[in-house]
């Protein structure tokens, strides 16, 4: 009798335990869930830093060399509404034009003074046209909404006109701005990318020093 009271008994304990045991194991499975989501939450927001932080070093290489005498954007509407403003001879839309100062841009272009070494080891100076643009993807409008339904806003990809080539180098843009001021050019990029079903999205300011300025 005595054997199975301490049976039953014993019984009763291991379904307690093994309640207890479903219980604990429950929540680690909850916490580690947790664990791996914030973990990949960490990597993809990181890689997005990583890429916005290469694009961000492309531009600063290009521009430092710069003349800052030489740059120029490609008027838009609001430059032919500011020389009518200021009675100045009315720019060409679309047209190259000298850039004003303090006037956030996605366009510019330079020109950059790079030194080669001829065959008789004698330095020459070559000159260079070379330019940066934001390029809006195919059925996206600058109007704050998601028009092509992919997650991100407004977006474009920043584009680099070496000279010799024309590359991309960075999609995903949401926003995208080169601002003028005598020999410093404030960058902002913006961007985001999506991934499962999130969006990831990281900005990066940077003054960038031109080296070079004749002005
Ligand atoms: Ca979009
Ligand atoms: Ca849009």
């Amino acid at each position: 009798m005595t054997d199975r009271r301490e049976a039953g008994y014993t019984m009763l304990e291991v379904t307690m335990v093994a309640a207890m045991l479903m219980l604990l194991l429950g929540a680690f499975y909850k916490s580690s869930q947790s664990f791996t989501s914030s973990l990949r939450v960490n990597e993809r927001t990181s890689a997005v830093s990583d890429r916005l932080d290469f694009a961000m070093h492309v531009v600063e290489q290009a521009i430092r060399p710069a003349d800052a005498a030489s740059f120029k954007s490609v008027a838009t509407d609001a430059d032919v509404q500011r020389s009518t403003l200021l009675g100045k001879l009315l720019p060409i839309l679309g047209d190259w034009q000298k850039v004003a100062l303090d006037v956030p841009r996605t366009t510019l272009q330079f020109l950059t003074a790079t030194k080669t070494e001829s065959t008789a080891s004698v330095p020459t100076t070559t000159t260079t046209t070379r330019g940066l643009r934001f390029v809006r993807d195919p059925g996206e409008l600058a109007n704050g909404r998601d028009d092509n339904a992919n997650g991100l806003i407004d977006e474009g990809r920043l584009v680099y006109d070496t000279g010799t080539e024309v590359v991309t180098v960075l999609p995903g843009v949401e926003s995208f701005s080169m601002t003028v001021d005598g020999r410093v050019v404030r960058v902002m990029i913006r961007i985001g990318q999506k991934d499962g079903g999130r969006v990831y999205r990281a900005t990066l300011n940077r003054s960038i020093y031109v080296r070079n300025s004749s002005g």
